[in-house]
């Protein structure tokens, strides 16, 4: 066998599952590529010794590259005076009750071409790749009408193309009501949602469709037509569910098979075991309930114990989670919502590749993945999630190329 590339003097945080429920890791291993796949991950020992090119890394880390499963990086505008307000005493619904919050969003990315959005958006991509992202999800939401949406997920396509990181697309129509349909919701869905899920599988331009299933968007019924719309299309789905009252969005995201439910805070027991029934990912966002400071934590021991995987994600977007760190978030994870190390860990790796359902392609350093990887100046993983604001990437690979 000859590789393209062997890295050696590596030390391996794999992320492969195992009962121990570790990092699986490898000490003193070596990491062989051939073409855009891992040919080899193991001991050094038992490294095919032909390569086209060695690279001894001195005993750094190398992990699968990370992966955001969940952002909002395609907006335009600026809420930052909305952040102040909150810090006076507003709530976020206020705001949004006020003409602000999302549907302020929504009236500066009317405003924006697709070329203006990618502009923006690629800056804050760049963010997370220099800490060692490969995969991003990126979802719209901030159009609500029909060209202003494909606009968005057009947008979102030519970051992927321009930053050479693999962006996946989720078409979130069903966002929020826009103005021109205050009180009309269902005629929201009808006139704007359902063409544009068509629409967008047709073009080939979304990866999913998200809806927001809460008390200030849309409801459980609404959603599910939403959903089955998404069945029709042949599109998978994943729903922000439960964040700020029980809604039933957990059941109702396991009842279509979701890729993910999203947030969590009000799950019900009900609701977790449905998601373990229907083998949905836990995305979890500390950086929303950080930024809005929540007191309801996600249903984190019912989680585990049930089996249900959980990832974490930044949940980027201009109001309720400005975070472009998804090492912050991992540390978020531990701290706030008393994550293991090696549960964030899997969370920005193998249960994120999930979330999108990437996971037999990207997630975890086996023999037949996608050379996606992320070599790192630590002496141990944990560092990435212990400290905050740090960024010891030495280097990534995707797709087996040096980036
Ligand atoms: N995800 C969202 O889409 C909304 N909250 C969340 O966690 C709100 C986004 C916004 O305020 O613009
Ligand atoms: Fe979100």
């Amino acid at each position: 066998m000859r590789l393209d590339k062997l890295l050696t003097d590596v030390n391996l945080a794999t992320m492969v599952s195992d009962d121990a429920g570790g990092l699986a890791e490898v000490h003193d291993g070596a990491l062989g590529i051939i073409g855009d796949r891992i040919a080899f991950a193991g001991p050094r020992a038992e490294a095919p010794g032909d390569a086209i090119e060695t690279i001894g890394l001195d005993g750094r880390w190398v992990t699968p590259a990370l992966v955001d499963c969940h952002t909002h990086l395609v907006f335009a505008g600026d809420r930052s005076d909305e952040f102040k307000r909150r810090l006076d005493g507003e709530s976020y619904e206020e705001i949004a009750r006020s003409g602000g919050g999302i549907a302020r969003t929504v009236r500066e990315t009317r405003k924006a071409g697709a070329a203006e959005l990618a502009a923006a958006a690629l800056s804050r991509l760049d963010q997370l790749a220099q800490e060692g992202v490969g995969t991003v999800e990126i979802k719209s939401g901030y159009g609500l009408e029909f060209e202003s949406e494909l606009a968005m997920l057009k947008a979102a396509r030519a970051c992927g193309l321009a930053s050479g990181l693999r962006v996946v697309t989720t078409l979130l129509a069903a966002h929020a009501v826009p103005a021109e349909f205050a009180g009309r919701a269902d005629d929201y869905i009808d006139d704007v949602c359902l063409p544009l899920i068509r629409e967008a599988a047709r073009e080939g331009l979304a990866d999913a469709v998200d809806a927001y299933c809460e008390s200030i968007a849309f409801s459980a019924d609404q959603t599910r037509r939403v959903f089955a719309a998404a069945r029709d299309a042949g599109l998978p789905v994943k729903l922000h569910a439960d964040q700020f009252s029980d809604s039933g969005g957990a059941a109702l995201a396991a009842e279509f098979g979701a890729l993910s439910a999203d947030h969590l805070e009000y799950t019900s027991e009900q609701g977790v075991a449905a998601l373990a029934q229907a083998g949905s990912v836990a995305v979890l966002l500390p950086g929303a309930f950080y930024t809005l400071r929540e007191t309801q934590y996600p249903p984190i021991a019912s989680l585990r114990q049930r089996g249900v995987a959980m990832a974490v994600a930044t949940d980027a977007n201009p109001g309720s989670s400005p975070l472009v760190s998804l090492l912050t978030a991992a540390n978020m994870a531990c701290t706030l919502f008393s994550l293991t190390v090696d549960e964030a860990l899997a969370g920005i790796t193998r249960e994120g590749a999930r979330a999108l359902g990437l996971e037999r392609d990207i997630g975890t350093i086996e023999t037949g993945k996608r050379a996606d990887l992320a070599i790192w100046d630590v002496t141990h993983p944990a560092e990435l999630i212990q400290w905050i604001g740090h960024r010891p990437l030495h280097a990534r690979i995707l797709s087996g190329e040096w980036q």
